[in-house]
């Protein structure tokens, strides 16, 4: 684990921490259940702002092969997930000409979802993932993975294989990348001349606006805003030439770049949302700090309203084990004795127990055998998919408590 000293995009040793939520479990460190009595690894997880460049970025960077190389967090796990990217391959498709003379690289591509979205369309692609075991699930749904980091070596590879990419995309992959310098470089050696960088990545003002801070972890080294990735392009001769506001996480930016002065204009969305982070103080260290004052209070007001509910002795169980629920449960030291226990769809998850907090995640079928007064979605960016899913249970009289921006019951 290393403290940071200088800012990942402008080397800046102008760096103010805002806010520190402890010491935390890795958040996808789920355990078995003899790993419960052993030591858990735990780092600070603090967030810093760089007064030149305004990116907002964790203190401390944890060694990505402890987070990345076994992986449980499979992207097609939700409905809504698979129709996201499966409409982004139609639309980079569309928007971008793609045709069976192209070339499409998914960097951090998991299952492959959305590179089966694109071959569908007869587009050569390639995925390049590290988690070996998520790897292995990409080939077996027909998408060939290079099971690796993104470097070099992969970046020779592919060129020398397929030729050079249309389009390279990393879909919440960039805020997870330490050394982003040499990953832009590599971009930029596998593109076509006219070829484009798209990335998806959790937008900081949500993040602000909405008080989902239980997006901070340690897979997760930036915070993006537009105005900080503008920065960070031109830095690397390239530009932003169109941006886009989406649902996914709570609320994410799809950024499209180019090489310097290549032929497609830029769309005025850009200055738009460069122009409101202008507004709500984006470059201002007051804006953070207030922030992080915010989160305390959220914190006592999820606490009190979990504990008002078990004074009435009411079972209350979680729904999703998302990375996002170490650090909401974590933080808020929400333990076995408020959750009984987590549902989650994901079949890597079901048996294993929260990092940290160790509470048990098990099948959906134990809603029926041990029914709750009260289910917490802790995913709950995907709150109306597993609201569908769990109808039966509201009409039986169960409640659906959503955590953030504040808990209300849905
Ligand atoms: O950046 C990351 C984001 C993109 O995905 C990664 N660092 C890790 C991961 O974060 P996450 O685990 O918070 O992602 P999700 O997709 O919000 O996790 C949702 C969880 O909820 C999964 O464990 C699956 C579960 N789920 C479920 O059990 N039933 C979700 C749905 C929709 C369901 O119906």
């Amino acid at each position: 684990m290393l403290l940071i000293m200088k800012c990942r995009i402008c080397s800046s040793k102008n760096l103010e921490k805002f806010l520190s939520l402890g010491e935390s479990p890795l958040a996808n460190n789920f355990l078995k259940k003899e790993d419960l009595e052993k030591e858990e690894l735990k780092f600070p997880l603090e967030l810093v702002f760089c007064n030149i460049c305004q990116l907002v970025q964790l203190s401390y960077v944890v060694d990505p092969k402890l987070m990345f190389k076994n992986y449980v967090y499979v992207s097609s796990t939700s409905n809504t997930f698979r129709q996201h990217f499966t409409k982004m391959a139609e639309d980079l498709k569309k928007d971008f000409n793609l045709d069976e003379n192209s070339l499409a690289i998914d960097i951090g591509s998991n299952d492959g979802v959305l590179l089966n979205g694109l071959q569908k369309f007869n587009i050569k692609v390639t995925g390049v993932e590290p988690a070996t075991n998520v790897a292995k699930i990409a080939e077996e749904n027909g998408v060939e993975t290079i099971n690796d980091f993104f470097n070099k070596e992969v970046v020779n590879k592919i060129i020398d294989k397929k030729g050079k990419a249309d389009v390279v995309t990393a879909c919440n992959v960039f805020a997870h990348i330490d050394n982003i310098n040499s990953v832009i470089e590599n971009v930029k050696l596998l593109l076509k001349d006219s070829g484009i960088f798209v990335i998806e990545v959790q937008y900081l003002v949500n993040t602000i606006e909405d008080m989902t801070f239980d997006n901070i972890y340690h897979e997760h080294l930036s915070y993006y805003s537009l105005t900080a990735l503008k920065y960070f392009f031109e830095k690397r001769n390239m530009e932003i030439f169109n941006a886009i506001k989406i649902l996914t996480h709570g609320g994410s930016l799809r950024v499209f770049t180019q090489q310097k002065n290549n032929k497609r204009k830029i769309n005025e969305n850009v200055n738009k949302i460069l122009d409101h982070e202008k507004k709500i103080g984006i470059n201002n260290i007051e804006v953070y700090k207030e922030f992080a004052d915010k989160v305390y209070s959220v914190k006592e007001k999820l606490n009190s309203y979990i504990q008002n509910i078990k004074k009435g002795n009411r079972i209350i169980v979680g729904y999703g084990a998302p990375a996002k629920s170490t650090t909401l449960l974590n933080f808020c030291s929400i333990r076995k004795k408020e959750i009984d226990y987590i549902i989650d769809d994901n079949p890597l998850k079901i048996e294993l127990y929260t990092p940290g907090t160790h509470i048990p995640i098990l099948s959906s079928g134990e809603l029926e055998k041990n029914t709750p007064d009260y289910i917490i979605i802790l995913a709950w960016n995907f709150a109306p998919e597993i609201l569908k899913k769990t109808k039966k249970y509201t009409d039986k009289g169960v409640k659906f408590i959503i955590p953030l921006p504040e808990p209300r019951i849905v």
